[in-house]
């Protein structure tokens, strides 16, 4: 590595600060060409620290000022570089700390700290961005009362918002005004934002359940309020749903949510500021799919919902993480099935911990959910710590069962508001409520990697007894060589012949509870005694713990839990058990140089689900859905040939539409004939668009004349943009001759606006197509594109990495190649956003021989430049490590 390398962050060296700080007060002098931020704080010694230096963290910052109790310091009173501020013999006891940075935030292009999108000054102070506007003790430990001034030029900034309740607003001489912001709760630096601008808002209210009315507000660029609309209606039924789920009731005055273009991450639950990348706003049916409005719905309650789990209850330290994104996904995806269909999100989850997850917990990246190092923080915003984490909650819940969980959260909310707090407090709060002894449970958030479980059966006939032997193994994870045996709660059925769950007159061998075996051992052995016969396992019903599972059923066995099964998920998991069973038995086929074949039962057994009217359409959608090529990859695991598995996906998909071409057709054209009726963006008609499109693509991908003309036809009648987006990614990725008259009508429609221009620059980058490369390097020269935004740059390069996996793979290496350059190039203007990208290349030992060296050499190319930054620096150690 070209520089030093960064020093190892330990949650075992955790350590208060010596000083607290007890009040904030911060003023904003922005104009168009610098900016200065005042920052006075209040600080007292902790017990025994008085006259500790004071140590500040900073970022890239100038110090224009420093005056302790109104006192000028003198240059031997104190050091400030750029990134730290040390005041060598504070006073003794409380003093005011006064100091003015000098900011410039037209040029930080990093997004971190205080910084401009199309002209509005805003900010990202998570995790460390705080310490690039004042010096402070950034970090989550140090609560406090802020107060903002924000002074600004009133025609560029009519809009002045920060944190809290509006005190005080007025103009000022030279065209300037100024608004003051009081936020009463005390909150961590990570939480403080600002934003000035020029912005148009969409303006409602909420009274909350004890009858406080508060106003709410989304912020958005000029002309963009109507878009607003869902996005505020999604805000008031979170805001209704924590009352009536969690009991957490909403606590300012006003609630603000603003939408940037340019933002590194999704969405930031600043205290009553909530910040978005506008991806996460901005929705009608013209320029948002039904993905995006389930989206927005999701992020804006997950930031809502922070506001009680990370904002009032907020984490110790960075290793807690967790504690706040665990638990706020786990509620994000409460409220998700609420409003929508339950088992549809469930399997939704769980196809994306399998494809995020499990390959970071498999591969170079893993860690635990709490992690207990690390070199720089932004890296583990990972799905190990979101939704693994989410995870692990959902389990501990199936443990206690419901109502200990809900008041195990009472029990928290109770204890530990206003502060910063552990996982081991939380667990702490399970563990009282429930009376069970949960520490064998912080397995889960101490050792990484994914366990698997592997299961056998055997029945005697004789005896009427079932048996099913559960062995767990969890292989090793960097740093972790052994690993204990965790708790894995298995929601189970025992299916009989007439479909119904068969019930044992005993069972033993393992703890049960109610419908759950409680697996606590390397192995356990359990009995099912008194059955009329063999029954069908249905294990890990409703994905009951995030573990792969290793069992041999039966084909037949797999169809009949398919068709039978109580639990919508294990029938869905039996449908796509068979379904990889067959993609990778017909990719070692093709490496093999064997024409791919395939079971025509299991297709047939789809096809008899498509044709049950009590079946909704959504979940259909997810039966007949294949499971994509990196999940074939992953399955596959070793010396994967991203070509191979393509011509065997190719393959499966021909024989599925072929023998299901008469339905398919019949769902497309029943969804034609829906096609009038106004779009709603809800689970019914989202199902109905998602269904006839999963079926169009199946049958285009025979390429018949007719099937194409469906999806030209579709293109061009499209009434939303989740059906033309559908028609129009086809056409592209089926190299049809119509894809570039039917990619240029698009842009001439929508190339105004940036968020459908990334479906457009995404439909192209996932092409599974020769010239996908060339195309991709050519849009990096579109006017429409720029390194500079981070939607467009995930939307083209992101998008070919991760979805366009012959692409990418090529066996040249020129995919790994294009995408190490541009990693290369990012990392001094966003370091965040090229380490991002820098993943993409997490499993590249996975694959053959030839294309894991020319990976591998794409990654030394990173690593040869000068001055990498301590993001993708930390990246690229472990994952040649
Ligand atoms: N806490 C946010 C995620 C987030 C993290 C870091 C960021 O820095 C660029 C931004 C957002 C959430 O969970 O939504
Ligand atoms: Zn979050």
């Amino acid at each position: 590595m070209s520089q030093e390398t960064s020093p190892v962050i330990r949650l075992a060296d955790y350590r208060p600060t010596p000083y607290a700080i007890d009040k904030v007060d911060l003023e904003f002098d922005l104009t168009a060409e610098r900016t200065l931020v005042a920052a006075s704080l209040v600080l007292s010694p902790r017990a025994g620290t008085a006259g500790e230096p004071l140590v500040l963290d900073g970022g890239e910052l100038t110090l224009v000022r420093i005056a302790i109790d109104g006192r000028e310091l003198s240059a031997d009173d104190y050091e400030a570089s750029a990134d730290r501020l040390t005041v060598k013999a504070p006073p003794a006891g409380s003093f005011r700390l006064d100091m003015t940075t000098r900011l410039d935030p037209a040029a930080n292009t990093k997004l971190m700290g205080l910084y401009r999108s199309s002209g509005t000054w805003c900010t990202q102070c998570e995790a460390e961005g705080f310490r690039r506007i004042t010096y402070y003790y950034d970090r989550p430990d140090v609560l406090s009362v802020f107060t903002v001034k924000i002074t600004a030029p009133k025609t560029e900034a009519p809009i002045l918002l920060s944190n809290g309740n509006p005190v005080s607003s007025g103009n000022l001489e030279d065209g300037r005004h100024f608004a003051v912001w009081h936020d009463p709760w005390p909150k961590p630096s990570y939480l403080f934002a600002l934003v000035a601008g020029d912005l148009d808002a969409f303006e409602d209210d909420f009274t909350t359940m004890s009858g406080r009315k508060v106003k709410l507000a989304v912020y958005v660029e000029k002309g963009n309020a109507p878009k607003a609309a869902y996005a505020m209606d999604s805000l008031k039924r979170s805001m209704k749903w924590d009352e009536e789920v969690f009991g957490r009731e909403y606590d300012l005055d006003v609630f603000n949510v603003v939408a940037v273009s340019d933002f590194n991450m999704g969405a930031m639950e600043n205290k009553g500021l909530n910040i978005f990348n506008d991806k996460y706003v901005l929705a009608d049916p013209e320029i948002a799919t039904d993905t995006d409005y389930a989206g927005i719905e999701a992020v804006i309650a997950h930031e809502y919902f922070h506001n009680w789990t990370g904002d009032r209850i907020t984490c110790r330290d960075w290793f807690q993480l967790c504690l706040k994104e665990g638990l706020t996904v786990f509620r994000d995806q409460e409220f998700s099935s609420d409003m929508r269909s339950r088992a549809v999100k469930r399997i939704s989850d769980a196809r994306l911990l399998r494809s995020q997850q499990f390959p970071e917990d498999g591969g170079p990246l893993a860690h635990p959910v709490r992690p207990e190092q690390y070199k720089e923080i932004n890296n583990f915003y990972t799905a190990t710590v979101y939704e693994k984490g989410a995870e692990v909650i959902r389990m501990l819940k199936t443990l206690i069962g419901d109502d200990a969980f809900a008041r195990g959260m009472d029990l928290y909310f109770d204890r530990h508001d206003g502060e910063a707090a552990t996982v081991e407090q939380f667990i702490a709060s399970f563990a009282d409520a429930s009376g069970r002894d949960l520490e064998p449970f912080m397995v889960w958030y101490r050792e990484a990697g994914t366990p698997t479980v592997t299961v056998e059966e055997n029945w005697d006939e004789a005896a009427r007894r079932y048996r099913l032997t559960l062995t767990q193994e969890t292989p090793a994870t960097p740093g972790q060589q052994t690993k204990k045996p965790r708790v894995i709660p298995v929601r189970f059925g025992l299916v009989g012949p007439d479909g119904g769950d068969m019930q044992p007159s005993s069972i033993a061998g393992a703890e049960v509870n109610g419908d759950t075996l409680i697996l606590t051992q390397p192995s356990h052995t359990v009995t099912f005694e008194g059955l009329p016969s063999r029954p069908v396992p249905s294990l890990f019903r409703g994905f009951s713990a995030p573990v792969k599972v290793r069992q041999s059923l039966s084909s037949a066995d797999l169809i009949f839990l398919l068709a039978n099964d109580a639990d919508s998920f294990n029938r869905w998991q039996a449908g796509t058990t068979l379904a990889m069973t067959a993609l990778v038995k017909a990719t070692q086929q093709v490496r093999a140089g064997q024409a791919p074949s395939f079971e025509t039962a299991p297709i047939d057994a789809l096809g008899a689900l498509l044709d049950d009217p009590g079946l909704d359409a959504a979940f259909k959608a997810l039966l007949i859905a294949v499971p994509s090529e990196n999940d074939v990859a992953r399955e596959v695991a070793e010396n994967v040939d991203p070509d191979a598995v393509a011509a065997a996906h190719q393959a499966y998909r021909r024989t599925v539409a072929g023998r299901l071409a008469a339905r398919l057709t019949a769902i497309v054209a029943a969804d034609d004939a829906a096609a009038g009726a106004p779009y709603v963006p809800d689970a019914a008609g989202s199902g109905r668009r998602s269904l006839a499109n999963t079926a169009l693509d199946l049958l285009s991908i025979t390429g018949s004349a007719e099937a194409m003309a469906l999806v030209r036809r579709r293109f061009e009648t499209a009434t939303n943009m989740t059906d033309r987006m559908a028609a129009l990614t086809i056409l592209v990725h089926r190299g049809d001759a119509d894809a570039e008259a039917a990619l240029a009508a698009f842009f001439e429609r929508f190339g105004n606006v940036p968020l459908v221009v990334d479906k457009w620059l995404s439909a192209q980058a996932s092409a599974p197509l020769p010239g996908a490369l060339d195309k991709v390097m050519a849009l990096t020269r579109h006017p429409a594109f720029s390194f500079g935004n981070p939607n467009r740059v995930r939307a083209l390069i992101g998008a070919f990495a991760t979805s366009n996996p012959t692409q990418f793979g090529r066996a040249d290496g020129k995919g790994f190649g294009f995408v190490a350059d541009v990693i290369s190039r990012l990392d001094a203007a966003n370091p965040q956003l090229a380490a991002r990208l820098l993943v993409t290349f997490r499993s590249w030992r996975s694959y053959e021989p030839k294309r894991r060296a020319q990976a591998e050499t794409a990654l030394r190319s990173i690593q040869i430049k000068p001055q990498l930054s301590r993001d993708v620096a930390d990246i690229l150690e472990r994952t040649l490590a």
